[in-house]
């Protein structure tokens, strides 16, 4: 394959700023060449977003040129692995494709067009917009959650905005293109299934070719020091090999085993032995299947990889920057790292979005993270009338195939929320009997996975209960989504719920700070000032902020106060969910937070923002997710310590449980002794004597074992009488950075230091630390730059709850 990613350029006719030729990066997309250009400002930036919606409504032409020599080949291809979207390509005025689905792969035959010397190809790609207007007079409009039409192309969903992220609706090559020029016979398609049986791994390879002759060919497979061959005779195109590789190391999740990865090579070649082309990826033994079967709680929704029940320890993704060519392997490598390091162990990768990459299964193979990837559809009624049926069908075919060696890949989904939808969002009366999806996620995806990829469970949606009869997000049966808490309700109903799968549940707070100036110019910075207004996405964001800052928080004076309590309500809700759902197991068998990252600088319910940074939610999570978890929680009027042990060890321990004033006395104590099983959770009723107070708003009570704590507070934080925050620092210059020791002289709640307000690089090991009265804490800050050692130990750059003073 010859790539022809150079010489490219970009033209427009009738547009604001004159777009004649400009060099695009292919890979790429329009908006990207033009802010290279210096024609466009950045998207991201304040509200210039608002500014650039002629893109997305505009016909972009891409061309370049490349020289042939003749013929030496029987074919010569031009091979597109992604074009966004509608494009008519060309090659020397002769038309050889179009194409109208972003998420498939294309191969156009040249010879016809082709000329020796120099060839000139186009790509004109029409105005996404152009194309959903044609589509509703065809098929009708259908209802969704955004008034976008994103349900009638094979595009990105989020690329028409969404209520994290902007519209910048985008058109271009936005994966690899190339010439192909082969003889003979080529891989068309390699299918790899791989299970295990005992220590032996089984490998069935499905190799179709695709002929410019009729000779016999070989076929070579090899794997873990197995070779198989087999011919494909003149009539055929195509073979199944099976492969038994003795004593195989299985492939587990992270937290239950190592990821062993095995080379697959499969070479196809003449009978005399000609190489022709070859396919190459590594694959993992495992098995996976998720568990259903009806119980006295309902219906489970249970991952078990090597049959091991596993708790899902997830986080929703969505693609990492809405420009998605933009997103290196060594960004997603380092999200992943951050996601490893939250001791996350499941990707659930949003039907809003794209199928991912191969460096994204890659890298998550290697870490031992599970994905869950969603077929490529969101929060909207779906045409089922051509040509949707059979794009649809393609682009389904062609992935459910290409992901196949992965054995991070554990299951697919139907859509995201759209069977939910149809149930309760009022899409019946709008549809007035025209198709939603529904033959999608019941009928044809099924019968595709089922057909290409029976090694792998599916479910028609996030969320499903299982069967048509049961609401389809009904806690007691399969997966469900908590969204009343966030848009209705205070954040400690999730306690309503025990949910057997949470494959959704979120909470808001702004971005890091730095991220915030770097992306607004708004003077003074305010809550609702123009530029943090634009970067909130959602309906009705910051009231519903407000609403859950009300609910528990003290009144913030100014926008500092304000950006750090809403970013600890984000993180305190989100732990008591975790906190609850972990202690329901194995009723509850899986949490997923929505949601791991952003794609632009935005408030949004994501962990780690936009430019990267780690929201204290992401700290929060990392406790959360731990592998041993200590909490306090109500049960029947009283409180309880649950110990969760995710590990292959046994856990025996006693806790310390003592009641304290808020000068820090201790007014009463217990011992908890608990001795918990491996993957499994004990819940110890702690005695009323020390779990009830008499004063709740001036009485606490922690749980220690080892380093484990867990704190428990009576009352909301506006309702205690905190004493006004005392404490000494001390802040030491280290090889990385600075240790910046805390000594508390009252209570402090949630202490948390936010180095980026003085270095935008700089980073920290640790957030939302309570310390009772002379304790400490030394908070590890990594930078290169020389900081201001008072600046660093003081507001805003050092906060807790109780600092906040009317
Ligand atoms: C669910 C998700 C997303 C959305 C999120 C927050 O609906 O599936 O579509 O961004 O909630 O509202």
């Amino acid at each position: 394959m010859v790539q022809l990613h150079h010489g490219w350029s970009v033209s427009a006719r009738n547009t604001p700023v004159p777009v004649d030729r400009v060099p695009a990066a292919v890979p790429g997309c329009v908006h990207t060449d033009l802010l290279a250009a210096g024609l466009i400002p950045d998207p991201y930036l304040d509200s210039n977003e608002n500014e650039l919606s002629w893109i997305g409504r505009t016909r972009w032409t891409y061309e370049t040129s490349f020289g042939w020599s003749g013929p030496e080949d029987d074919r010569i291809d031009l091979v597109c692995a992604g074009l966004d979207t509608v494009a008519v390509i060309s090659l020397n005025g002769t038309e050889v494709g179009r194409t109208a689905n972003m998420h498939r792969g294309y191969r156009f035959d040249l010879r016809s067009a082709l000329t020796p010397g120099r060839n000139d190809l186009r790509i004109t790609f029409d105005s996404a917009y152009d194309y959903t207007a044609a589509m509703a007079r065809q098929v009708g409009s259908r209802p969704g959650a955004y008034d976008e039409p994103y349900n009638l192309i094979r595009k990105m969903a989020c690329n028409f905005g969404w209520d994290w992220g902007p519209t910048v609706v985008t058109a271009g090559i936005w994966q690899p293109i190339g010439l192909h020029s082969w003889s003979t016979a080529r891989l068309a398609q390699v299918r790899p299934q791989v299970t295990v049986d005992g220590t032996t791994g089984v490998v069935d390879v499905h190799v179709d070719v695709e002929r410019a002759s009729t000779e016999s060919l070989h076929v070579t497979v090899e794997v873990g020091g197995v070779v198989g061959v087999a011919s494909i005779g003149p009539g055929s195109i195509g073979t199944t090999l099976r492969l038994s590789v003795p004593d195989v190391r299985r492939w587990w999740p992270r937290g239950y085993g190592e990821q062993p990865l095995y080379p697959l090579r499969v070479v196809l070649a003449t009978e005399g032995g000609r190489e022709l082309d070859r396919w190459e990826r590594r694959v993992g033994f495992r098995t996976v299947r998720v568990d259903t079967t009806p119980d006295e709680h309902g219906t489970p929704y249970t991952v078990v990889v090597n049959d091991v029940p596993v708790f899902v320890k997830g986080v929703n993704w969505i693609p990492d920057d809405a420009f998605v060519t933009r997103i290196t392997r060594e960004r997603l490598a380092e999200r992943f790292r951050q996601a490893c390091d939250a001791n996350i162990n499941y990707l659930r990768v949003w039907g809003g979005g794209r199928y991912e990459s191969e460096d994204f299964y890659e890298l998550a193979d290697e870490l031992g993270l599970m994905v869950g990837q969603d077929f490529l559809f969101a929060c909207a009624a779906y045409p089922e009338e051509e040509p949707f049926a059979a794009e649809v069908a393609a682009e389904a075919r062609e992935h459910v195939v290409r992901l196949a060696s992965h054995p991070s890949l554990v299951t697919w989904t139907g859509n995201n929320e759209n069977i939910w939808g149809f149930a309760d969002w009022g899409w019946p009366e709008k549809l007035a009997g025209r198709s939603w999806g529904a033959g999608f996620y019941h009928e044809l995806l099924p019968a595709i996975v089922a057909e290409l990829d029976p090694t792998r469970p599916y479910w028609p949606g996030s969320p499903w209960s299982g069967t048509p009869d049961i609401h389809p997000n009904d806690p007691a049966h399969g997966t469900m989504h908590i969204w009343d808490v966030w848009n209705q309700v205070d954040y400690t109903h999730y306690r309503d719920y025990v949910p057997r799968f949470c494959a959704e549940f979120g909470f808001q707070a702004p971005p890091a700070y730095a991220t915030l100036r770097r992306a607004l110019h708004d003077e003074p910075l305010a809550s609702d000032s123009p530029g943090m207004r634009h970067h909130q996405k959602a309906a009705d964001g910051d009231l519903k902020l407000r609403r859950g800052l009300d609910a528990h928080l003290p009144e913030p004076q100014g926008f500092d106060d304000w950006h750090y309590l809403t970013q600890v309500n984000q993180a305190r809700a989100i732990r008591l969910a975790v906190e609850h759902f972990r202690s329901h197991q194995p009723v509850c068998m899986g949490a997923i937070v929505w949601q791991l990252n952003d794609c632009w600088p935005v408030t949004s319910w994501a962990a780690i923002d936009g430019d990267g940074r780690r929201k204290p939610l992401w700290y929060v999570l990392r406790d959360a997710y731990a592998d041993r978890l200590l909490t306090i929680q109500p049960r029947d009027g009283g409180l309880v310590l649950v110990a969760s042990n995710d590990t292959d060890r046994p856990w025996q321990a006693s806790a310390d449980v003592t009641s304290h004033d808020l000068s820090g006395k201790a007014l009463a104590a217990t011992a908890v002794a608990f001795d918990v099983a491996p993957r499994s959770v004990t819940v110890t009723p702690i005695p009323d004597g020390v779990a009830l107070p008499e004063e709740p708003r001036s009485e606490l009570l922690r749980a220690v074992v080892g380093e484990q704590q867990a704190w428990w507070f009576h009352a909301e934080d506006r309702e205690i009488d905190y004493p006004a925050a005392r404490y000494e620092t001390t802040v030491a210059p280290t090889a990385g950075g600075y240790a910046v020791t805390v000594t508390a002289g009252t209570i402090l709640r949630d202490l948390s230091l936010f180095p980026d307000r003085l270095d935008p690089a700089a980073t920290v090991d640790q957030a939302l630390v309570t310390l009772l009265p002379g304790e400490s804490v030394t908070f590890t800050v990594h930078t290169t730059a020389r900081l201001d050692a008072t600046a660093l130990a003081a507001q805003p750059v050092l906060r807790c709850v109780n600092d906040i003073t009317a």
